[in-house]
């Protein structure tokens, strides 16, 4: 998935939570504990009913309740820094601070019919419940370090149709948290809580009904409002071991998916069979769905950038791009590759691609800490003007100002975007700040060519093409490359194609 608002103003927020600063989190004993979950089954999968998924204190595959409370008391940390930035040391302490974060609700198409199910992702982040229709405040003087967990009541008339809640119950053995009310009460109980800041996205409420009825009487109390998401954000951005460890298996499974794929294409085919080809082995691998609506886009229509129709016909001779990504347990892959349907480039194709490919390269090479993804944007453009140069696209006499300007004529979208739990992850992060160690980012140059575009040679019309990897930023070392297993050069392109099918 290419990124857009190259120019468009992304609010500032200049540094992530130093990582320093978070180390010196410790987690109080007591605040959480592992205890056995009901022998029934929850809301969501559990230790007790998914033990091929979930192992005893964790709370969604891979993550434990500690690491939970760990990103619960980094927020609070980084919520006692800024209101110390904002009010001097000395009042600091004596602040009322209460963060709020609803979950989403359930979406319907039409009457009862649901959309599949999609959690915030901030609340998912800092409570990893899965179910719609709740909440998590944190409260505290100076320090809101204090949680407290709303789940929908068990309901036997409802969970007929819906299936099982996880309840007060099951919640509090899932998260460990000890205080879980059933949703109704979070009004009655913020109202308790009235005065000092509140740490709440009100300008758009993930969750309008919840918004209305319980936020909104505390919020009409003259209370300060100070938005979360920034914060929240710059903790998602750096990723624990745990989440890179998730985010690989997204990755391990977006490659098979494409090498599936590749081997099904040959002359004429549907984008809707190579669409339905790449979901099925993406869930076939194991992922939960596909991350977004994939790019399956052939001949001209790759020039397109955000092709979702993939409903037309690919012909013997064209190209294929696929821009396509699954989630696993929460985290995503987001990965393009741009092959030819009978497996075999052409001359014009492979020169093409691997004037790309060098660019995509050498970009990659660039992910390492304290470098900004701009800076890679920049020298993505200058690179791509190189190649536009050697390919004859450009005249040998142009100025370096003309050949940037066509660079970004023909690859009209930024080079890279953050990458997580969303495609378009942590959004509130600048791409002018420097890369930490644990953030996860896409590196996605292309070329393209329309075919009623007459100011490049006739052999490239028609042609789009793009390259997209998922890295993440290591201490040491280059980037870790999470779709390394996805066929990349022209030979294990072609040779991924000649696979038998299966
Ligand atoms: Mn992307």
């Amino acid at each position: 998935w290419w990124c857009p608002g190259l120019f468009s103003p992304t609010s500032f927020f200049p540094l992530v939570a130093s990582r320093c600063a978070l180390r010196s989190v410790s987690l109080k004993t007591g605040e959480w504990k592992t205890k056995d979950v009901p022998q029934r089954y929850l809301g969501q999968p559990s230790p007790y009913t998914h033990p091929h998924l979930i192992k005893r204190g964790e709370v969604t595959p891979g993550v434990t309740q500690a690491e939970f409370e760990l990103r619960r008391q980094r927020l609070a940390s980084l919520i006692e820094g800024r209101a110390r930035q904002q009010t001097g040391c000395s009042h600091a302490s004596d602040s009322f601070h209460i963060v709020i974060v609803l979950s989403h609700p359930v979406l319907y198409m039409t009457n009862d019919i649901p959309y599949p199910f999609h959690q915030n992702r901030n609340f998912l982040y800092l409570t990893g419940i899965t179910e719609p229709d709740s909440a998590l405040v944190m409260f505290g003087s100076g320090r809101p370090d204090q949680a407290m967990l709303f789940v929908p009541r068990r309901d036997p008339a409802r969970e007929l149709w819906d299936g099982p809640r996880s309840g007060r119950d099951g919640a509090a053995a899932l998260t460990g948290l000890e205080r879980v009310h059933s949703i109704q009460e979070l009004g009655l109980v913020l109202k308790s809580l009235k005065g000092g800041t509140v740490w709440y996205d009100a300008a758009q409420p993930c969750h309008p009904g919840l918004h209305q009825t319980h936020v909104r009487p505390l919020l009409e109390g003259g209370a300060l409002v100070r938005s979360l998401r920034p914060l929240v954000h710059s903790l998602r951005a750096v990723k624990s071991p745990a989440e890179i460890e998730l985010m690989r298996e997204a990755g391990r499974i977006t490659a098979q998916a494409f090498k599936k794929t590749m081997a099904t294409c040959r002359g004429d085919i549907d984008e809707a069979l190579i669409y339905a080809k790449f979901d099925f082995e993406s869930r076939a691998h194991g992922a939960n769905y596909l991350a977004y609506p994939p790019v399956v886009a052939g001949g001209n229509r790759a020039n397109t950038l955000h092709y979702i129709s993939n409903n037309q016909i690919v012909k013997d001779g064209e190209m294929l791009l696929l821009d396509g990504g699954c989630e696993y347990f929460g985290y995503v892959s987001d990965v393009t590759r741009t092959w030819p349907v009978n497996g075999k480039f052409s001359e014009a194709q492979r020169e093409l691609y691997e004037a790309v490919l060098e660019v995509q390269l050498a970009c990659v090479d660039l992910c390492c800490s304290g470098v900004s993804l701009d800076h890679v944007y920049a020298t993505m453009l200058t690179l791509l003007a190189k190649q536009l140069r050697e390919l004859g696209i450009l005249p040998h006499g142009a100025s370096d100002t003309d050949a940037v300007k066509a660079a970004r004529r023909y690859c009209p979208h930024h080079v890279s975007h953050y990458l997580g739990m969303d495609v378009h992850d942590t959004p509130e992060l600048s791409r002018s700040q420097p890369l930490q160690p644990g953030m996860a980012v896409t590196v996605e140059p292309g070329l393209y060519f329309s075919e009623s575009d007459d100011s490049c040679p006739e052999r490239f019309r028609g042609l789009g093409i793009r390259i997209e990897d998922d890295v993440v930023i290591q201490e040491h070392g280059g980037p870790l490359i999470l779709s390394s297993h996805t066929p990349k050069t022209v030979a294990d392109v072609e040779r991924a194609c000649a696979q038998a099918e299966g």
